[in-house]
Order: C-alpha cells, then structure tokens, then sequence
C-alpha cells in the first residue's frame, strides 16, 4: 500500500475508533456532543468511502485562457476539447493517473464519457510520480453558463491545487481579482498561477509580465503564490507545471487532512465532554464504608461478647443482624458521594444506577453477618488446665492424707517428715501454676476469638462492598478509561494533522 493508499486506511481506523468510543459512552455524554461526533463520523465515512488517497488538482481561469490545452499538454493527451468558439469546455474532464478514483469522480459528477485514465504499460514509469493525481479541466469560472458555476462551486472546496490559468490579455479583469482570487487569502499553498499564451509575448517582456501578476496577487493579499509562465500551444512552462504536480502527488490529500482534522476535533470534544484531562483517580473507598457497614452491624460489641465468653464471664454472644436500612442507605450514599470528581455528571448517574439498591446491599449484608462463625465455647486448653490444676491439688492432698494415715497406722509420734510438706507444697504450686496458665490461655483465646470475628466480618462485608458497590463502579469507571483510549487512538494513531488552513474554500462572489 503506497502511502498515499494509507491515509484512506488509516483514517478508516480512526474513524472506527471514534464510533466505538461515542457508541461506549452511549447516554452518559451530553447529547449535543454525541450528536456532533456523530455527525462527524458520518461525514467521514461518506468522504472515505469516495477514498482520500488521490490528489485532486483542477485547472479554473476564465474562458479562452487555456485550462484544457494546457490540461491535454500536461496529460500528453488530445482529449480535452480545444476551441475558438467560447466559452467551449462544458463539463468537467478529468485524466486519472492510476486506476482509482472513479468513485470521487461519479460523486463530482464527472460523466464517463469525460474521463481517461493516464499511465498505461507503455509509460514504464515516466508517469509514476503522478499516479493517485485526479486532473481536471473546469469550465471556465466566469461563465455565463450558470450550470457551470455549479459545477466549478462544487468542485473547487476538495482540490487539493487550484491551478489558476491566466492570459496576458485579461490576467488584470477586475472580475477576477475581487470575484476569486481576493477570497482565496489564506489558501495561498494550495494555489498557483499560470500566465499561459505566454508565446504571444514578446520574450524580453515575459519576465516583467509575470512580476505583474505578482504584484496583482499581493495587491488582492495574496503572498508567496507562485507564479509560472507558460505556452500550451508551444509546451513551454510544462515541464515546471509538471514538476509541482509531483510535488503536491507526494502530499497528504485536502480531502485526508480535512477528515483528519474534523476526527481530531471530534475526538478533542468527546474527550472534554469525558473528562479526560482529569487527574488519575484515587483508589475506591472500599475499606471506609465497609467501617460503617461494621459499625452498623455492631460487629465490634458481637466481638466483645465472644472475648467475654471466652474469658468465661457467662451470658450470651448478642445475634449479627440483620442491619438498619438506614444505616445502610447511609454507607451507599457515602459510597456515591466520595465518588464526586471521579467521573463527570453522567458516569457518576450510570454508577447509581448500577451498583446495589438498598435493599439488595442490605440482604446481602445480613446474609454475609448470618455466615460470620461465632465460638461461644470455653477455650479447651484453658479447661484441661484447670482441670490439670484440681487433679494436682487433689494429688497433693491425697498424698498427704496417705502419709498422714500410715504415719498414725505404725502409731508414730513423731511429726510428719519434710518430705510429705515438700509434696504437698509442690502440688499445690504445681496447681497455682497451671490456674495462672488457665487463666492467661482464656484472656489469650478471648482476644484470637474476638479478633477472629472481626476480622471474618471485614472480610465478608468487604467480599459484599467489592461485589455490589466496587466492582460495578470499577466497570462504569473502565469504560470511561476506554472510551478515553479510543479518543486518543482516533487522536493519535495516524500522522501528524498537518493544519487543515491549505483546504480550499471558495467564497462565491458577491
Ligand atoms: N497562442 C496560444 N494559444 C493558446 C494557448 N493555449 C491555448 N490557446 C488557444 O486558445 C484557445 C482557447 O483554448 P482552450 O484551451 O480551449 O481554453 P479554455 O480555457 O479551455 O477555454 P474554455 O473551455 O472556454 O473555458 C484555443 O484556440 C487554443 O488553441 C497558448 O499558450 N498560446
Ligand atoms: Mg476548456
């Protein structure tokens, strides 16, 4: 694909992106916006279809100045028709250097019968700078034929050159200067002016001549139009005619960098209306509202009341839910107004709309509490300590009620030996001992369980919080972020836009 061929690709591509993009957005850009975007897509395509990739060069000037003798000197063709009798071309003719543009010119309206196709096999590649160039050959432009206005008017916003053929005869008709060329400021790159007949000047005044013209042009604000001499009748000049026709082939077409400007445009409006500017977003404030969502359960009190339980204080664990509606209103509005900024007036409706009603979020919560796992039995550890610790005094005592018995049984006076108190003191330090490590066990199991439920709250109402309120946000919110990438492709995914001040438009004459 030559280059030229790309820009009807590429700008296709563009134009696919911006459809997606506005498709995306959908009702939640303003509907004047929408509209205008729309409205550019569908002028794009009508302009695509018709291809960008050819490079429209019309030949204007009054009657008898030479426009088809010299379109036939350019084309090396006698096609145009050349006559004494004016005005004499009719319809527009076109010579088509390669095998395209036939839609473009059905939709000028050039009849078939008007149009030869240049570069044949037998040009080998003479011809090749010219292939993608439309010539046409206009009526002349202040005809008394009003059909050939219409023809010339219609024309002439999509040229990419307007070749301006004037003779020495008329080069100064007031007709021309205030009824054309004075409206033409502004599109001087896409214009030049040929002074044709050229052969009927004396040589030694030609060079004068053509600085007229010039002169004439800055006069009417014109600058930096160039100005070329020449002889259809003779081939003087056509070879420099020639060479700026290359010139103009190897630029990017009108008709491309008018679809790439009003894309952009379009594009630039979509992304305002989105704003797409605006700072990153902050995270979602999942973890504040699941705070109120715990604190609208009572979480924390219910994880107070296992603790208490587990210390082995007696009563009984408070139920989880079901939660006030209000309270939960209260967390989805929180959740809706700390969204404020995130997204423009839209996004943030569609957002409403999409997450959780209050009734779904409160189910959901109360089905997230009713699961959360409350232990209200006593630590295990804790109990065969203490346990542990009775079996030691009980042992202890035992011991000693033996010793004591058989002491009396052998009818000993004497005291008890050492060694009974030793056991007895040691059974019972053993039992203090394992009582303390009871009661540190429950003191510890009462703050795992507490926090245990606690946390498997978080994580429940959190689960809830992601799945009814976060996620759907996320999901608004991403398509955002794509229908902002999409902008940026139908923004940036092709060539520079060269500023689209060369296209050409004809103010008709007052
Ligand atoms: N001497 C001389 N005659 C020319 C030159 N170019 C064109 N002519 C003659 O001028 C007359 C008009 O030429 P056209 O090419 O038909 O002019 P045109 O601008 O197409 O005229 P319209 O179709 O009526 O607008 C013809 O007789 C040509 O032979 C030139 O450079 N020198
Ligand atoms: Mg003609």
């Amino acid at each position: 694909m030559s280059g030229q061929h790309a820009a009807t690709a590429e700008l296709t591509a563009r134009t696919d992106a911006l459809e997606q993009a506005v498709t995306l957005a959908g009702g939640r850009v303003d509907h004047d916006v929408a509209r205008r975007v729309s409205r550019t897509i569908a002028g794009a395509r009508e302009r695509l279809a018709l291809g960008v990739d050819h490079t429209l060069v019309a030949l204007v000037g009054g009657t008898g100045s030479g426009k088809s003798s010299l379109f036939n000197a350019i084309a090396g063709l006698d096609f145009a028709d050349v006559g004494v009798r004016r005005p004499t071309t009719a319809e527009v003719t076109a010579c088509v250097w390669g095998a395209t543009g036939g839609l473009l010119l059905d939709w000028l309206g050039v009849a078939s019968d008007r149009r030869i196709e240049r570069e044949s096999a037998l040009d080998g590649d003479a011809e090749a700078p010219l292939r993608g160039l439309v010539l046409l050959d206009l009526p002349d432009h202040d005809s008394i034929e009003p059909a050939h206005r219409v023809i010339v008017d219609r024309l002439l916003p999509m040229v990419d050159l307007l070749v301006w053929v004037v003779d020495p005869q008329k080069y100064a008709d007031d007709a021309l200067h205030s009824g054309y060329l004075q409206h033409l400021v502004g599109h001087e790159s896409a214009m030049v002016v040929v002074l044709n007949h050229i052969d009927t000047v004396r040589p030694e005044l030609r060079e004068e001549l053509a600085a007229d013209v010039s002169r004439l042009l800055v006069e009417d604000g014109l600058t930096g139009v160039p100005v070329t001499v020449s002889s259809a009748r003779e081939g003087l000049g056509i070879t420099d005619i020639r060479a700026r026709l290359v010139d103009v082939v190897g630029r990017r077409s009108t008709a491309a960098v008018r679809v790439g400007a009003e894309l952009n445009d379009a594009a630039a409006l979509l992304a305002r209306a989105i704003d797409a500017a605006a700072a990153p977003r902050a995270p979602l404030p999942v973890d504040a509202v699941v705070d109120d969502l715990v604190a609208a359960a009572g979480l924390l009190a219910v994880a107070d009341a296992v603790a208490a339980l587990a210390r082995g204080a007696s009563g009984t664990v408070p139920a989880l839910g079901p939660v006030q509606p209000d309270s939960v209103d209260v967390a989805r509005s929180r959740w809706l107004d700390s969204l404020d900024g995130h997204a423009p007036a839209g996004w943030l409706a569609d957002i409403a709309v999409r997450i959780a009603s209050v009734d779904r979020l409160r189910l959901a919560v109360d089905e997230a509490l009713g699961a959360i796992a409350l232990t209200t039995r006593r630590s295990r550890l804790a109990v065969t300590l203490s346990a542990f610790a009775v079996v030691a005094v009980a042992a202890g005592a035992a011991a000693c009620a033996v010793a004591s018995g058989w002491w009396r049984l052998r009818d000993l006076t004497d005291r008890l030996p050492v060694s009974v108190w030793i056991v007895a003191a040691g059974a019972l330090a053993m039992a203090v001992a394992l009582l303390a490590l009871a009661a540190a066990e429950r003191r510890a199991s009462a703050r795992r369980r507490s926090a245990a439920v606690v946390r498997e709250g978080r994580d429940r109402l959190g689960a809830v919080v992601r799945t009814f309120l976060a996620d759907p946000t996320a999901a608004v919110l991403g398509e955002r972020d794509r229908v902002r990438e999409l902008t940026e492709i139908t923004r940036t995914s092709g060539a520079a836009e060269p500023s689209p001040a060369s296209t050409v438009t004809l103010a008709s004459p007052s």
